[in-house]
Order: structure tokens, then sequence, then C-alpha cells
């Protein structure tokens, strides 16, 4: 049996009880984090709060903690369950009231999170993954990392009865990232990948593989590129917490590259695995 975080407590997974006009349930009224855990240590931390806490205004949701109690809670978090590898999943609603669209006047917002052992999927990073191509039919603020997910969703769902691991989104033919990440393409020696605005969510580990890009010399262009540009690509990327640098080897059928991950994504992939290592060993 394990602990999850709920409100402010640290409670037994059984005791967090979910009222059913929860506005998370009937609306998917807020937002969400996944959190990356090596080794008992959590990843990137500090990033996923500030987003937390952005998202959470975005859609005018007042946390009612301080970023540092929260940080403190979800360490300990992770401490109680003793995890070694695997991720925080940590969401927060708008609350419970009597089922109506507008905010009701007297709402406290509802935090759980809790956490789940996950190895890293290696054999993905090492082999690299399919991909297809669907339209992005998401609205208009995927920069919110918000709980409504039914596009994201059944992207998913059409890229798995492909045998796909990713969906590729696009809108006019341009590309925006993935259904659960972000892509990027590189050719000639540069990194290419969507500029951050209101079309992608402004991933976590696209900054870690921007900054792992900066220190190995690869040049970067944050610029939207179309899916003609895609086929160009001599190496193709998806980034999230959970998928970390992900090689693209297919894309509906067309070979991406040689087919086998590139040797700048092999070095994005080393560089990426340094900083967990420091990360364990300090
Ligand atoms: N884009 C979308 C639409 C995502 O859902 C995610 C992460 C990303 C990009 C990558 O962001 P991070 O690098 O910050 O993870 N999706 C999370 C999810 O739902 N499961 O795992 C990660």
């Amino acid at each position: 049996m394990g602990y999850s975080l709920w409100n402010n407590r640290i409670v037994l997974d059984k005791e967090v009880i979910i009222d059913r006009e929860d506005r998370g349930y009937q609306f998917g009224d807020g937002v969400y984090e996944v959190i990356k855990v090596y080794d008992g240590i959590v990843f990137t931390l500090n990033e996923h709060l500030e987003r937390f806490y952005t998202s959470a205004e975005k859609i005018k949701l007042m946390i009612p903690f301080k970023k540092d109690k929260l940080l403190m809670l979800l360490r300990e978090l992770v401490h109680k369950n003793n995890l070694g590898t695997g991720h925080i999943y940590l969401q927060i609603t708008r609350g419970s009231g009597s089922r109506q669209h507008h905010f009701p006047h007297t709402i406290k917002p509802v935090l759980v999170a809790n956490v789940k052992e996950n190895p890293r999927p290696l054999a993905n990073f090492e082999n690299g993954v399919k991909a297809t191509i669907l339209e992005d039919i998401r609205w208009l603020r995927c920069d919110i990392k918000t709980l409504n997910l039914l596009g994201p969703v059944l992207a998913k769902q059409e890229a798995y009865e492909k045998g796909c691991y990713e969906a590729i989104l696009h809108r006019n033919g341009v590309v925006t990232e993935g259904a659960s990440s972000n892509v990027h393409g590189i050719l000639d020696g540069v990194l290419y990948t969507h500029q951050v605005d209101n079309m992608i969510l402004n991933g976590i580990t696209r900054n870690v593989l921007l900054a792992c890009a900066k220190e190995i010399g690869l040049p970067v262009k944050e610029q939207a590129f179309t899916l003609e540009q895609l086929t160009t690509m001599t190496e193709v990327i998806i980034t999230s917490t959970t998928s970390e640098i992900t090689p693209v080897i297919e894309i509906d059928g067309h070979v991406v590259g040689t087919g086998k991950p590139g040797e700048w994504t092999r070095k994005l992939q080393q560089q990426f695995n340094a900083k967990i290592s420091v990360l364990v060993r300090s």
C-alpha cells in the first residue's frame, strides 16, 4: 500500500476520496504535471512546479500552497513511498461544486499526487520508435498542461492501433508537437524545434534537450517546420518526461535518415544521461 499527497497531507492511497462533483471529473477543470524520479532523486522539480503554478494561473486557479511547501511535500512523498526510478503524477482541480460551467463562489481546489515505479524505456532509446502523422485537433491553448486530454487520447489510440509509439501532430501542414511529447528534427547539423507559443506545451525535457544541444555544439533553431520539411530531416527526436530523448526511425512507413538513431541523437542522449548521473551521484 502506497502513500498519496492529498491537499497538504500525505495519507494512505485508500484514504483519498474524490467527490463525484469534482470539476476535474466533470469538466477536466484542472492542471497536472508528470515529474521523473531517478534513484529516488526528483529531476527538474523546480521547473515542473514553476509550470504547474503558471498553468494554474492561466486557468484562474489559485494553488493554496506556497511552491516551497509543495516541493517539500513531493520530496517527502517520494521518500515515504521508497520510490526508486519512476514518476510523480501531480494534479489540481478547481474543486467540487454543484455542476454549472462558471466557477462556483465557495470552491476549494483539490490537489492529489501519487508516485509510480517505472523503469526507463531503454529499448526505445536504443532502437528508436515509429510514429504516425495526425491532424492536431486540440484547442488553441496547448501551452497549458490541462487535464482535458481528449485530443491527445484519441491521437494516441490511433497511433497505438497503427502500431506506433507516438502521433506527430500538425496544423495545416505545420508540425506542432506529439500527442504527449515535443517533436524535433535535425538537418544539416541544425536542430529544429517549434518555437514556444500557444501551439505547444513548453516541455521541461525540451528545455533540457536544448541545453544538451548547446553543450555539444549543435546549433538550435526554434522555428516550426512543415510536414514536407519533416520528411527531409535526417534525424527526428521526441522528448518528454517519461520518453526522455527518444529517436523516431519511421514515420508512416517513411524511413528517417538511415533507419537507425543518428549520431547527433546519440550525443544528445549521452549528454542527457550525464546530467542524470551527476544528479544521482551528488
Ligand atoms: N507536449 C505534450 C502535449 C505533452 O503532454 C508533454 C508531456 C510534452 C509535450 C513534454 O513535456 P515534458 O518534457 O515537460 O514532459 N506529457 C506528459 C504526460 O502526459 N505523460 O508524460 C509526460
